[in-house]
């Protein structure tokens, strides 16, 4: 699982959440800050779908993001004639967008300046009848077509099945193998009813890695919770990029989250997820994005939740205090976050109030925090400490 990219859609999926009408303004900074972030690559909503949408599409493509680094690039490169920038340069966030299976779309999608298109189309028989009204020969020839002209176009192309999961297994290993063999550079599969367990994932992607050879991307819906778990076993299974939101927004209940995909990945391999994010500026991220949509972050989130790091048990509380591992799987200082030590227990004892103290940045000696400590009930602790610090300074001064 130690090798896999990102496909953030935020700006795609994440704009078909109930609350989201991002304007251009927020689409860049939300873009920027992906960026930052470090996700490999950032999906755009279909520049097909309105004329806002292609604007907005070709005014993050100009973002200047990758442009100036590839500038730099050359420039050092012919300074220097080193080739490390190389890694460096392609370390940026490549922009994607969305688009249906359709020669229109494709059309106006490869003039906005993207650097791939991910094409979709339904699959499952429910889609098929309901939806488009297309056969699978109809689908095979239109996906033949248009990715063989994005390809002509010299842009990335992935071709994706929607409803993937009710999706006939033949017609859909059939017309994956066909893609694959017109050059498209990815395949994708979509639980886009959110009806997957793991092991079906798991199957699916590993059968599929044995019938084409190009990467294989995911993208999960979380109807029934198993969005990060679906997407940890399609990686163990061969699966190559992995589609998420900024706190998994999207059509109904929505996707595979950021932060909780970031949070299984670091659990399994730290270096490399460390190597590739930067992990500080998640929660940034999160609440420029709550904001946006008027939502605020769940109280349980993973990482970034209010009590994601609190511990709180007499027991929890004083191992975690003697070491942090007791109890933690994952380190908060990583995220830039700090651990809460739910003192008002009266097992948890004065080590738990000189934490607290350190955490407001307060100088007390040991004796000064025991004898503050003796004054805590359970409410307000904060303002109690605070009030007990102000004495010491006034009996001082
Ligand atoms: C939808 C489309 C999609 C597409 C996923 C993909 C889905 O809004 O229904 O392109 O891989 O969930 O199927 O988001
Ligand atoms: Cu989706």
């Amino acid at each position: 699982v130690s090798n896999f990219k990102i496909i953030e859609s935020t700006l795609r999926e994440g704009e078909q959440f109930a609350n989201a009408f991002f304007d251009t303004e927020t689409k860049v900074k939300i873009a920027k800050a992906l960026d930052a972030f470090g996700v490999e690559y950032i999906e755009l909503t279909s520049p097909a779908s309105s004329e806002q949408s292609r604007k907005d599409c070709e005014i993050i493509c100009n973002l200047g993001l990758k442009a100036s680094r590839y500038i730099a690039f050359y420039w050092l490169c012919a300074l220097k004639k080193q080739t490390f920038v190389l890694t460096w340069a392609s370390e940026q966030a490549k922009i994607l967008t969305h688009v249906r299976c359709h020669m229109d779309d494709a059309r106006i999608a490869v003039e906005t300046g993207v650097d791939g298109l991910d094409i979709v189309i339904g699959t499952s028989p429910q889609l098929m009848q309901h939806s488009h009204g297309k056969s699978m020969d109809y689908i095979r020839d239109t996906a033949i077509e248009v990715i063989q002209y994005v390809k002509s176009k010299g842009l990335e192309c992935r071709f994706s099945s929607e409803d993937s999961f009710r999706s006939d297994l033949v017609d859909l290993l059939n017309i994956y193998s066909i893609v694959s063999k017109v050059g498209v550079d990815r395949v994708g599969i979509a639980d886009t009813v959110g009806c997957a367990s793991p092991r079906q994932v798991y199957d699916l992607v590993r059968t599929l890695r044995g019938v084409v050879h190009c990467d294989i991307e995911t993208h999960f819906h979380n109807d029934t919770g198993c969005a990060i778990a679906n997407a940890y076993c399609a990686l163990e299974a061969g699966a190559t990029h992995v589609d998420t939101s900024v706190l998994g927004i999207g059509e109904r209940n929505g996707i595979t989250p950021l932060g909780g995909f970031v949070a299984r990945m670091l659990v399994a391999d730290r270096d490399y997820v460390k190597s590739k994010y930067d992990l500080t500026k998640l929660k940034s991220i999160e609440d420029l994005v709550a904001g946006a949509v008027e939502i605020n972050v769940p109280f349980n989130n993973y990482i970034t939740g209010f009590c994601a790091f609190t511990h709180k048990a007499g027991i929890h509380a004083k191992a975690i205090l003697a070491n942090p591992t007791t109890y933690e799987i994952i380190n908060p200082a990583d995220f830039g976050m700090t651990r809460y030590v739910h003192f008002a227990s009266r097992l948890t004892g004065w080590n738990a109030i000189k934490s607290r103290v350190n955490q407001l940045g307060l100088e007390m000696t040991d004796s000064q925090i025991k004898s503050c400590t003796r004054h805590l009930t359970i409410e307000d602790t904060d303002t109690i400490i605070n009030a007990f610090y102000e004495n010491l300074y006034a009996d001082h001064g």
